[in-house]
């Protein structure tokens, strides 16, 4: 990675309320270009792998629940200066604190369900993609 790609997920509270055609049309729309696709459900093994990086932390149980609990949808995401502009794209972790026309003000529903994940670092936007991408399943 060098710093064109990032990672994200529509989480399953964006899957369940019918977003994930506007949420597409959102990303594409702001020039990312889908690079790897794939619609599939995190076990809770998954789950608590991923986030590892939160595991000590009070909502760690709560987050492996949610994000366990039905479909989402994982793609590996190109642009130049991706990692950032899709952060901005999504908007605050919070949707109360998320910018005006972000994709988390505009879908997400509170703190914890909050619709989409970005990748936080071109360094693991490698990891998250390789977490659920082989190889041939980029393009
Ligand atoms: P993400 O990793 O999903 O893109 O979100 P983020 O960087 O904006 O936020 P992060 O601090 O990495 O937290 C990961 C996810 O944990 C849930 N969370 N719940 N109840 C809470 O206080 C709380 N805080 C975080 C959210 O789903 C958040 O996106
Ligand atoms: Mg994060």
């Amino acid at each position: 990675m060098t710093g064109n790609r990032t990672f994200t997920m529509i989480k399953p509270d964006a899957v369940e309320n019918g977003h994930i055609g506007a949420i597409l049309e959102k990303i594409t729309g702001a020039g990312f270009n889908i690079v790897a696709m794939k619609y599939t459900q995190l076990s809770r093994r998954d789950a608590q792998e991923f986030y590892a990086i939160h595991k000590e932390r009070p909502f760690f149980g709560e987050l492996v629940e949610f994000m366990t609990r039905g479909p989402i949808v994982a793609a590996i995401l190109e642009k130049d200066n991706a990692v950032d502009d899709f952060r901005a794209l999504i908007g605050a972790t919070n949707p109360a604190e998320a910018a005006e026309g972000t994709i988390r003000k505009l879908f997400a529903t509170s703190i914890g369900e909050n619709a989409v994940h970005g990748s936080d670092s071109d360094e693991n936007a490698g990891i998250e993609g390789a977490f659920h991408f082989s190889g041939r399943e980029v393009f």
